[in-house]
């Protein structure tokens, strides 16, 4: 009830970081562009298969002198996948522990990230080349408050391009320009590809680089699609570029989550040359953060943070307050960050204790932290930590608890404005 979310209201606030006055507001009036690059694990970036990069475009964004490039980054989800990633990064709230959000809790009030920028004179929009009932999206995105949603029935579909869950991501890219071009700005847009999913299966007459050998159709495709994938990223930046938005607009790409589960770790640990044990199948599940500013300075920035964390970066850059605004997460920016990224089963990383499968790891010497154990107080604090904030999520999001709480100077969302239907004209 009220009281309830009361409680967890002054939970965010305690947790609350403050904005780094290095970054506050310094992309304050700027459009946002969200890139959800689809399965892309984070030993993509840099990789070499034979001597080749597999992301090119990718590994030269991370250099670039606009891009603060994020290096201990994780992905969060749990069974809702892609949904729970978009989840994530649309309220900073946890996706559920079984199921999607996206499905069960469609009607929610939500105080989104398209919601709080509408206040600040911004459009927003998703664009997917894939039909908008998946993952209830045509439903939750209006409780978000996003103003567009282009998805399949948007785009032309030709047979050969034409991937499992819609349009390839060249073709998407592409044919999201007019759209793109027409938005009055600010904007704020979500792309979300789709190549680069499992199986990983790809037309040979799209591959550029060779498979590697493993035998493993899943495995070996994976680098083909990651590769289709880099290119279709790097054709979007040069129409960014010529359209001068790139001098404007911050740009976020983050990987959704992992592509090759446990079932493929033979096969990758002959491909990364090392042992996967638990310490590394956590590792495991990095995913790349680049967030690129136009004027900021870029660096590789070692911070441990996840997906939960990534709206209270972006509105700090914006210059817009988030202290009353309900978010699990916080500013990885801020030096009051807490580097601690909580995963849905109740294990955790963070930068010197990583808990498996409720064992925790010292992760300098790879050993267990047992009683005696110096960490051992300071895993059982993350611990209860971990599963006190995943607790508050739930009960918000099950008890559709912003109901009760609108945050001063919010407009709430009015979903019968909003129609994604395809104009006739
Ligand atoms: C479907 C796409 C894939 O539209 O976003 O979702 P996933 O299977 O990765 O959850
Ligand atoms: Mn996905």
């Amino acid at each position: 009830d009220s009281n309830d979310a009361v409680e967890i209201v002054n939970y965010s606030k305690s947790i609350h970081a403050e904005p780094n006055p290095r970054y506050f507001g310094v992309a304050e009036g700027k459009n946002v562009i969200y890139i959800h690059l689809e399965s892309i694990q984070e030993f993509l970036i840099d990789f070499e298969l034979n001597g080749e990069e597999v992301t090119p475009f990718l590994n030269r964004m991370k250099k670039d002198p606009n891009t603060i490039y994020f290096e201990n980054f994780f992905h969060q989800t749990a069974q809702g996948k892609t949904s729970d990633a978009e989840y994530m990064i649309e309220n900073s709230f946890y996706g559920l522990p079984q199921g999607s959000a996206f499905i069960t809790r469609g009607r929610n009030t939500y105080h989104a990230a398209p919601a709080i920028l509408k206040d600040y004179g911004y459009t927003s929009a998703v664009f997917h080349g894939n039909g908008g009932s998946f993952w209830n999206r045509n439903e939750i995105y209006k409780s978000f408050g996003y103003d567009y949603f282009f998805d399949a029935k948007y785009f032309e579909i030709a047979d050969d391009d034409r991937a499992e869950y819609g349009l390839m991501d060249k073709p998407f890219f592409e044919q999201s320009e007019p759209f793109l071009s027409s938005l009055p700005q600010p904007f704020y847009a979500k792309f979300i590809t789709i190549t680069n999913h499992y199986p990983f299966p790809l037309n040979e007459k799209l591959a550029s680089i060779e498979k590697p050998n493993t035998g493993n159709n899943v495995v070996d495709g994976y680098f083909q699609t990651a590769r289709y994938a880099d290119e279709a990223l790097e054709q979007f930046f040069q129409y960014l570029d010529e359209m001068n938005l790139l001098e404007n607009t911050v740009i976020i790409m983050y990987g959704d989550h992992h592509a090759l589960s446990e079932k493929y770790y033979d096969e990758l640990s002959d491909l990364l040359d090392q042992e996967i044990g638990p310490v590394e199948s956590a590792g495991l599940q990095r995913v790349p953060l680049f967030i690129y500013v136009p004027g900021i300075e870029g660096e590789i920035n070692s911070t441990y943070g996840g997906q939960i964390d990534l709206l209270p970066t972006l509105l700090h850059l914006l210059g817009i307050d988030t202290k009353e605004f309900v978010h699990f997460g916080t500013d990885l920016l801020s030096e009051q960050h807490l580097e601690l990224v909580p995963f849905r089963n109740g294990d955790f990383v963070s930068p010197k204790i990583y808990s498996v499968n409720d064992n925790f790891y010292d992760i300098n010497t790879g050993n267990k932290i047992t009683e005696d154990h110096v960490l051992y107080e300071e895993a059982i604090e993350l611990k209860e930590k971990t599963e006190f904030t995943l607790q508050l999520s739930d009960q918000l999001v099950n008890g559709d608890l912003l109901r009760f709480y609108t945050p001063p100077e919010f407009t709430p969302v009015d979903r019968s404005k909003l129609d994604y239907s395809v104009p006739n004209n």
